[in-house]
């Protein structure tokens, strides 16, 4: 078996308990790093006076890990300015969000270069080679340029924007070219799929072969759809833990029999969040009789703080929350409780457990786990309501949720109501359903497809 070599912008460091706090993908990530030996590479998250490319080495518990420290200018161009303020918001439709600065585009360049530089000496001539998110697209490129030859496979793990969109990027041929100097690229969903071939058909004027390849002058890359799924069985499990049903019961103790609708977000303006509490307002006034018998609370901590479009949301949503919380709060209610901050994952599955609704209505998303993880935590015997939205790529798989269009107050709070009013026969229908695809199609099921693809038989050789 070839051994694997994973890079990200960021590495998750393997704990000895691969089931604790980690996130789902980083568990499917070093699984398949144990499974098949070989190292993580990164971004150590460190900043030094002068890029050296000293590589921090771990081993633990099966996995290499391996990281090298940037720059300061490295991370306000390469981090704060290309990927998150250039790339998140455009391939998230946000292109008033978009800034387009030349020396963001620099620093995106040389942070790749220095990528490239430092991982290559790395790198076995058999090994798997695999690129993760929209931080490295012209990673491959790079190593290609340096004479790489291996297998070589990217994984975009945000929406894939319409071609009409990614053309107003300066530099988006280049951008999407590069992407040909890998032999398999996957997406979330057909949608994000369909918008990258059009841009080869329209803006590079290539073909899709009959294999689904992309293919522009001789470059041919095998595009896939590959949805990333959760470590369901884990998630199962941690709903059921004793921190779990000590978080529940906070829950309830604190809420006397009201409903309790969660969202659980980064907070993010990708998210909806503003839309959301809108939606809950317009819900909140269409139904006065209702309004004391549920409570939402929203836990959304801070995420990318040094940009500025992230602390004007957060400024945003803790105006909005105590709006709404001013106009409609009792003596002994409070329609919203607004939270900053991070939960354990047990804990995080107690309280999904303990909602009767998710209200899960990004504007765009790449796939989102948080609509997975609820439907995981729910008790079978009285699951509860996933309201989604559906411009989040999950809405592809998880067809079986009350789907909302985020933009519409009125559909969310129509939505809400609905939830509420909705008999255990049919949650439990939805319910079944919805598990049913998380056990088939979970985060393992999703790293074996997309590597049985970069190991499969579309190989093509690269001069
Ligand atoms: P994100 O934009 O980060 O991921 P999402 O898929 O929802 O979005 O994952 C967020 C993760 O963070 C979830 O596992 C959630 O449990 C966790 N989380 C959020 N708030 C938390 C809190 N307060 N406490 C603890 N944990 C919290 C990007 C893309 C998505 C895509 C994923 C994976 O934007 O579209 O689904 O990558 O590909």
């Amino acid at each position: 078996m070839s051994r694997l070599v994973v890079i990200s912008n960021r590495v998750a460091v393997p704990k000895a308990d691969a089931s604790g706090n980690q996130g789902g993908l980083a568990v499917a990530l070093l699984s398949a790093l144990r499974e098949h030996g070989g190292i993580w590479f990164g971004w150590s998250g460190e900043t030094t006076e002068q890029f050296t490319g000293e590589i921090h080495r771990t081993e633990g518990n099966g996995v290499t890990t391996a990281t090298i420290d940037l720059e300061e200018q490295d991370l306000d161009e390469y981090y704060n300015g290309y990927a998150n303020r250039t790339l998140w918001p455009l391939f998230h439709y946000r292109i008033d969000l978009t800034e387009f600065e030349r020396d963001f585009a620099g620093g995106y360049s040389r942070v790749n270069k220095r990528f490239a530089d430092t991982v290559m000496p790395l790198i076995d001539h058999d090994d798997l080679v695999w690129v993760h998110d929209y931080h490295l697209i012209p990673l491959g490129r790079e190593l290609r340029d340096r004479g790489l030859k291996n297998r070589l496979g990217f994984f975009l793990h945000t929406p894939w924007p319409p071609a009409r969109l990614l053309t107003s990027l300066p530099s988006h041929r280049k951008l999407v070219e590069s992407l040909f100097a890998y032999d398999v690229v996957g997406f979330h969903t057909e949608d994000w799929l369909d918008s990258f071939r059009r841009y080869v058909v329209d803006i590079l004027e290539g073909t899709i072969d009959e294999d689904g390849c992309a293919v522009v002058g001789d470059r041919r890359v095998h595009a896939i759809v590959a949805p990333i799924g959760i470590d369901t069985a884990e998630f199962e499990a941690a709903a059921r833990s004793k921190e779990a049903r000590f978080a529940r019961d906070r829950m309830h103790m604190s809420s006397t029999g009201r409903s309790l609708i969660v969202g659980v977000d980064r907070l993010d303006y990708s998210k909806g969040l503003r839309e959301r509490l809108l939606g809950y307002e317009r819900f909140l006034a269409n139904n006065p009789d209702r309004r004391a018998l549920v409570y939402l609370l929203q836990i959304a901590p801070p995420s990318r703080a040094t940009v500025d479009t992230y602390q004007e949301i957060r400024s945003d949503l803790d105006a909005l929350s105590g709006r709404i919380n001013g106009e409609y709060a009792d003596i002994d209610w409070v329609p919203i409780r607004y939270v900053n901050q991070g939960y354990p994952r047990q804990e995080l599955a107690g309280i999904y457990r303990a909602a009767r609704i998710a209200l899960v209505t990004p504007l765009r998303d790449g796939m989102n786990l948080v609509a997975k993880e609820y439907v995981a935590a729910q008790d079978p015997d009285d699951p509860g309501v996933l309201i989604l939205s559906t411009f989040a790529g999950a809405a592809a798989q998880m067809k079986e949720a009350v789907l909302v269009n985020p933009y519409s107050a009125e559909d969310m709070a129509d939505a809400i109501v609905k939830a509420l009013e909705m008999p255990l026969a049919e949650r439990k229908r939805r319910w079944e359903s919805m598990i049913d695809g998380l056990r088939r199609e979970d985060v393992f099921w999703w790293c074996r497809l997309f590597l049985d693809a970069l190991e499969g038989k579309h190989a093509h050789e690269h001069a």
